[in-house]
């Protein structure tokens, strides 16, 4: 195999010191798009024939660009390298690039971080939880997400996922001009609708209507189940402390996103208003921004998106940190996790002690036929498959039946404006 191994730049010292060789041949990646979002998924093929790994880049906003990263600039870094040394290989990627950290990285390097973590496990024969250091528990609590105007039909909808088995889920309410998202409910006709009428955010009307709504559809639902909710992002640090306050009858799980990344300064200020577990970090893409969070005790649950992040490497120290603080995790999973991004987190969440809850979307029939052993939410719970290596596959001919759509139709955030005319920030 050496003698065809392309040139490598920086070369370990120890490298072909083992006696079995093993190299990265070919890295490759896929665009699709069978839930309606695009996924980018990384390939990375090894010299032992048959054994491949698979890993999620998936970011539905910046796609191509991440591509390019992978096929570019980590591919041609990664080919002649031994897949086994995981963290030399991450380290030599990540410091690569020179400048530090942002979302597109984070995501290109998860793609190849996890299809190695696979690689090694498939060669290992075990399920990837088992090279992480075995299970801490049986299963993955999942809660899942319903939207909706009134707080009647909204607790239709909570009782609805509480006989599918959640005992957890998240709630988002409709605001006028704003929809459930404060920009979208995913469905194409309303965004659209919501963009030919210039859709308005009305903070205080969200301020007003979130408290009173969720208290309601508590009152209705009971305390049998726990209610979340997520308000991406867009309250300024004062209108979030007023938030916090209000929303204790409603006895939330946790409050998500209460503030942006810029502001995360604030979460002490946050804990300081009132007794709702705080949840942030989705838009986190170095684990250094959890630190002073973690360090502080200013949040609940770290929301680590595992492809975001860079992958398992560097999520899988920050439970380990987690753990140490006694905050939680609360992995990132709505659809635009691929099914290969959602098996690496399952295997993280089974395996760390700092684990709380996973978030879990619906995957289309589609999305199950182009990944043969997609994990689903099944009795509100994720349990990873007892097969080497992550346990979902990826057809590559059933993928080209989704191709992903234009790259601007995923392209929503910035159609609200506020009401003076300004543009709203997620
Ligand atoms: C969540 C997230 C997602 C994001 C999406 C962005 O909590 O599930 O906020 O819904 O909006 O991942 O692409
Ligand atoms: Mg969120």
């Amino acid at each position: 195999m050496n003698d065809t191994a392309p040139t490598v730049l920086a070369r370990a010292p120890w490298d072909g010191a083992r006696p079995d060789r093993l190299r990265v041949t070919a890295v490759r990646t896929f665009l699709c798009a069978p839930q309606g979002c695009p996924y980018l998924i990384v390939r990375v093929e090894t010299s032992e024939p048959g054994l491949y790994g698979l890993g999620c880049a998936s970011d539905p906003q910046r796609t191509l660009a991440i591509r390019s990263i992978v096929d570019d600039y980590l591919g041609p870094l990664l080919v002649g390298r031994d897949p086994r040394d995981i963290e030399d290989v991450h380290r030599l990627l990540l410091n690569s690039a020179y400048w530090r950290g942002g979302s597109l990285t984070g995501n290109a390097l998860a793609g190849v971080d996890v299809a190695l973590w696979d690689i090694k496990a498939k060669a290992a024969g075990v399920p990837l939880y088992d090279l992480l250091g075995g299970r801490a528990r049986q299963a993955a609590t999942a809660y899942t997400h319903v939207s909706g105007g009134d707080s009647g039909e909204l607790a239709e909808l909570v009782q609805a996922a509480v006989e599918e088995g959640f005992g957890h889920v998240r709630v988002q309410v409709n605001v006028p001009g704003a929809d459930a998202y404060g920009t979208h409910t995913g469905d194409e006709a309303e965004a659209a609708a919501l963009a030919a009428r210039d859709g308005r955010w009305d903070g205080e009307a969200y301020l007003r209507l979130i408290p009173r709504t969720l208290a309601a559809v508590r009152e209705k639902v009971g305390d049998g189940v726990e209610l979340l909710h997520d308000v991406h992002e867009r309250l300024t640090p004062a209108q979030a402390r007023r938030l916090v306050r209000d929303l204790e009858p409603a006895r939330l799980f946790f409050l998500e996103d209460a503030l942006a990344p810029e502001d995360a300064a604030y979460f002490p200020q946050l804990r300081a208003a009132g007794t709702v577990p705080l949840a942030v970090g989705e838009l986190f893409s170095d684990p250094a921004q959890f630190v002073p969070l973690i360090a502080d005790r200013a949040i609940d649950y770290a929301r680590i998106r595992v492809p975001t992040l860079g992958g398992l490497t560097p999520a899988r120290k920050l439970a380990a940190a987690c753990e140490l603080f006694g905050v939680q995790l609360a992995p990132h999973g709505p659809g635009d996790v691929s099914p290969v991004g959602r098996a690496a987190t399952v295997a993280l969440d089974v395996n760390a002690p700092s684990f709380g809850i996973q978030e879990a979307a619906w995957f289309t029939d589609a999305t199950r036929e182009v990944f043969p052993g997609a994990l689903d939410a099944r009795g509100g719970v994720l349990e990873p498959a007892e097969v080497p290596g992550l346990g979902v596959d990826f057809d590559e001919a059933a993928a080209r039946r989704y191709p992903p759509t234009a790259p601007l139709e995923h392209d929503r955030w910035a159609l609200l404006r506020n009401r003076d005319g300004s543009a709203q920030r997620p």
